[in-house]
């Protein structure tokens, strides 16, 4: 837990030097390794320079399986963030927390509802909240159905920056540009960059990036860092091929 209180420093510092970052999300409720070769993948994952470890899921978290994937992270140098799909995805294992309103959901209690029961608690366990609010785009995947929200079309982009400045005059400092976990599309390049645009939120993308093209597009567009979940589930060595075009290549070597 040495990073707890230093995250948001930490994402900061390596945004004003313009480095890319690289999120996993691990979701503790799926079984993937043993705890053995868990913990070696995901050293291996560190050295290769991944920024931070997201910790969640929409569906089926335990608190045991959190708490236990957490205490195997330990050892690991790299800040741990929840991301909670309910209230039940808190941890004192964690860092920090990305403290989620989702905007466009039609159900108040997933915009304010669930941060009144969670915001306590996080206080409690002394967790770094950072401020985030998280837009459901397109297919929208298992939060977007979970949360009840009116996903944004693909080709609306206007109504994506709508809410990205409104969050920002809300006083959110990050953005979660969402897609939905294995979505067949992911968000779509000139909705990052209209954000990057309009605001200086610090812009998080995730969804249906599974190749080095559409990471290092998202990157580049305009996202401050990208969130890896179904390839890291799926298939390590090309998880591990992205993280190094992505932070040791700078995106130089994609393929086109
Ligand atoms: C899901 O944005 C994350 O909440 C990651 O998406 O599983 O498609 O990588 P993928």
């Amino acid at each position: 837990m040495r990073w707890r209180g230093r995250v948001e420093e930490y994402l900061k510092k390596k945004k004003s030097d313009k480095e890319k970052m690289l999120f996993i999300l691990i979701d503790p409720e799926k079984n993937i390794y043993d705890e053995k070769n868990f913990e070696k993948i995901m050293r291996r994952l560190a050295e290769e320079g991944v920024d931070a470890f997201l910790i969640g899921g929409s569906l089926g978290v335990s608190s045991e399986d959190l708490d236990k994937t957490l205490l195997l992270l330990e050892d690991i140098d790299v800040p741990k963030i929840l991301f909670p799909g309910s209230v039940a995805g808190l941890s004192k294992y964690a860092d920090a927390v990305l403290f989620i309103s989702l905007l466009n959901s039609d159900n108040p209690y997933y915009i304010i509802g669930a941060q009144v029961e969670g915001g306590i608690i996080i206080k409690k366990l002394g967790l770094e909240a950072l401020p985030t609010a998280y837009i459901i785009i397109g297919e929208g995947g298992a939060a977007g159905f979970m949360g009840k929200a009116r996903p944004i079309h693909w080709r609306h982009t206007g109504i994506t920056v709508a809410y990205a400045v409104a969050a920002e005059l809300m006083g959110m400092r990050y953005i979660y540009l969402e897609a939905g976990s294995g979505a067949e599309r992911s968000v779509p390049k000139e909705m990052i960059s209209e954000v990057r645009k309009n605001t200086n939120l610090f812009i998080i993308t995730g969804g249906g990036i599974r190749d080095e093209y559409t990471a290092c597009e998202a990157l580049e567009a305009g996202s401050d860092a990208i969130v890896i979940g179904t390839l890291f589930e799926k298939d390590i060595e090309k998880t591990l091929k992205i993280i190094k075009i992505v932070k040791k290549d700078r995106c130089e070597t994609k393929k086109l």
